[in-house]
């Protein structure tokens, strides 16, 4: 995101919060949602991801207190300002918006940090409900926000862990690692290479417009939540499988093992699949990043869409409008496509030759409209910095 776009929405954020609560914010934060490039349900695995942040985001502004109070408002949602007391609060008690940012003060505080409460105006870019993580942008956001306003002096990673915190334990979703670092830890202009076992992160220039391609993101508008079974489901059936190979995550098992550990998992045939994509998609992830780093970009086309044949018959979390997508890209010219994030609708993402985009964008949508499926929300992503302080 420019600079120039950054500001207005900091103003206006800053103008709202003021309104709100009577009093300029303390300061203005923003975190952005996410794509993930290639990675996909790898982090509860201790495995590899590949997010790039995306410029649309998350912007708080926000005033510390020290009475024990914290009030929340979001522009995009209907309602007035919830008041909440720090002392209060407990995990699954709340199953509003709310709990997201909410349950980063808890998080802070159960890990023994000094937040004495805060007023918070909140206003999000990030599509919700797409798989392009707005859950986790709104969570960074307070996180960052909080970290400085009490001086805790926590890094991006160690905010992510806080938020993930919140998100399983406060919210309730098992969700991985993966959004919360992309949104705390991604620049712009890369793609970060994420070891989700030990949090290292490598920063992979990744800079299409300048080769002459783009990356599409197509929201197919079919909604989709983590807190429903599925997500948990696809989680305990890896965890289960490590446990039949007696390993600690399924990152542990090396691709050139496959054949011998699928062999040795019987007739366990779901869980079979599920390891498949597991260890398949750690090695794409490798793949794509020496790729990107010997400067053969167009060669991760394949790559992208074996990655969406494994997430869609291995370990079935793809959709009818997300297969359609795929389908379609790859029929009319696309270097490659897969769905992305969390799967059950959400988005998939079309890498192109720049050239093509219009026509693919066309294609696609008649597509939608042939199959009788909602409109497609179509826009470019290119990958913009992380989470920061705006003013
Ligand atoms: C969702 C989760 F929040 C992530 O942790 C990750 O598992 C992803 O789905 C799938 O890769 O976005």
């Amino acid at each position: 995101m420019s600079e120039a776009v950054a500001d207005k929405d900091a103003g206006a954020v800053a103008e709202r919060f003021t309104e709100l609560y009577g009093a300029e914010p303390h300061g203005v934060w923003a975190a952005p949602g996410r794509v993930n490039l290639i990675g996909e349900h790898t982090d509860y695995n201790d495995g590899f991801v590949m997010p790039f942040a995306l410029p649309h985001q998350a912007v708080a502004a926000v005033s510390r207190r020290a009475d024990g109070v914290l009030r929340l408002h979001s522009a995009d949602v209907e309602g007035g300002v919830s008041e909440l007391r720090l002392d209060d609060l407990s995990p699954e008690s709340d199953k509003n918006w709310t709990a997201y940012p909410a349950g980063v003060v808890w998080a802070l505080r159960e890990a023994g940090h000094a937040v004495t409460g805060a007023d918070i105006h909140l206003a999000s870019t990030v599509p919700s409900g797409a798989g392009l993580s707005s859950s986790a942008a709104l969570e960074v956001v307070v996180a960052l926000a909080l970290n400085d306003l009490f001086s805790l002096n926590l890094r991006g990673w160690q905010l992510a862990r806080l938020c993930q915190r919140a998100e399983n334990v406060y919210v309730g979703a098992p969700v991985g690692i993966m959004d919360q670092t992309a949104s705390a830890c991604c620049e712009e202009g890369h793609a970060l290479f994420l070891d989700t076992r030990d949090l290292s992160q490598r920063q992979i220039p990744f800079d299409l417009a300048a080769e002459g391609m783009r990356l599409l993101v197509v929201d197919t508008q079919v909604k989709h939540s983590h807190s429903e079974g599925e997500y948990g489901k696809r989680r305990e059936g890896c965890e289960k499988g490590a446990a039949l190979l007696g390993v600690d995550a399924l990152r542990d098992i090396p691709y050139a093992d496959l054949d011998a550990a699928l062999a040795r998992l019987g007739d366990e045939e779901e869980v079979r699949r599920l390891v498949r994509h597991i260890v398949t998609e750690n090695e794409r992830v490798e793949r794509v990043v020496s790729l990107l780093e010997s400067g053969e970009t167009r060669a991760i086309g394949p790559v992208l869409a074996e990655g969406h044949a494994s997430l869609r018959d291995d370990f079935r979390i793809s959709c009818p409008e997300l297969d359609l997508v795929v389908d379609t890209a790859l029929a009319s010219g696309a270097l490659g496509a897969r769905m992305t994030g969390g799967g059950f609708g959400g988005s998939a993402i079309v890498l192109a030759e720049e050239t093509d985009v219009d026509a693919l964008t066309k294609t696609i949508q008649e597509a939608f409209t042939t199959a009788g499926f909602t409109a497609p929300r179509i826009f470019e992503a290119v990958p913009s910095a992380g989470a920061r302080r705006l003013r």
